[in-house]
């Protein structure tokens, strides 16, 4: 069947149109629709990623799936979270990491160096997945991935946050792991396979 991908973020279409690959489902972009972008007005990711999933089933009539995502870091009693786009001048970041989210990563570690230079530096990533059919109907997903944050930034591959989030147990960052790898170990990966268990029973 089909299905609309709620996001205006280029790199997470990319990852999710792969970690559905194996579905069969026909997968339609919010952007391709031209579907317009609702306020994220929550304060959890499970609230935004059902705002936009709903927004994005009522305007087409076909199921939707959004994503709401985030970088946490302890030592900043978990900011920026659900604020993390927010954080970065460009919302929609294309390609290898340019100026602008140089900045934002840079925003995030310069509020931990302000912190002091042993500051703890774990981080993790959250992605809620959310589901939404036009009848009203709607399941959410949650996904987490412990890590660490380094300074500079590191690899080209990803989007975000990725060249400064090494994973635990790892030493690359995601921006510098394959993407078949990271969509193993992601939040989104987590999240996804929460979903797949869930609706498609694998
Ligand atoms: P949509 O709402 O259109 O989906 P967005 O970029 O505004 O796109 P969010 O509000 O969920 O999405 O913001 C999540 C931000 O968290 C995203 O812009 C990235 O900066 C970051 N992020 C989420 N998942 C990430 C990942 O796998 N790697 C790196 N950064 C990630």
């Amino acid at each position: 069947g089909k299905l609309v991908i709620a996001t205006h973020n280029a790199g997470k279409l990319k990852e999710i149109s792969a970690l559905l690959a194996p579905y069969g489902l026909d997968c339609i972009s919010a952007g391709s629709l031209g579907l317009p972008e609702p306020p994220e007005t929550g304060t959890t990711f499970v609230q935004n990623a059902l705002i936009k999933a709903r927004a994005a089933a009522e305007a087409s009539g076909l199921p939707a799936l959004a994503d709401d995502s985030g970088l946490s870091v302890a030592a900043l009693d978990g900011r920026p979270g659900v604020y993390t786009a927010d954080w970065a001048e460009t919302r929609h970041f294309e390609g290898p990491p340019g100026r602008d989210w140089y900045m934002a990563m840079g925003k995030v570690e310069g509020m931990l160096q302000a912190k002091g230079a042993d500051v703890p530096r774990d981080a993790w990533f959250s992605c809620v997945l959310a589901l939404a059919w036009p009848d009203g109907e709607h399941a959410v997903y949650e996904g987490r991935v412990d890590g660490t944050l380094t300074w500079p930034p590191r690899g080209e591959m990803g989007f975000g946050y990725d060249p400064v989030f090494v994973p635990a147990g790892r030493e690359q960052t995601f921006a510098e792991i394959a993407p078949e790898e990271k969509h193993r170990i992601s939040h989104r990966a987590d999240a996804f396979a929460k979903l797949v268990a869930d609706q498609f029973g694998v």
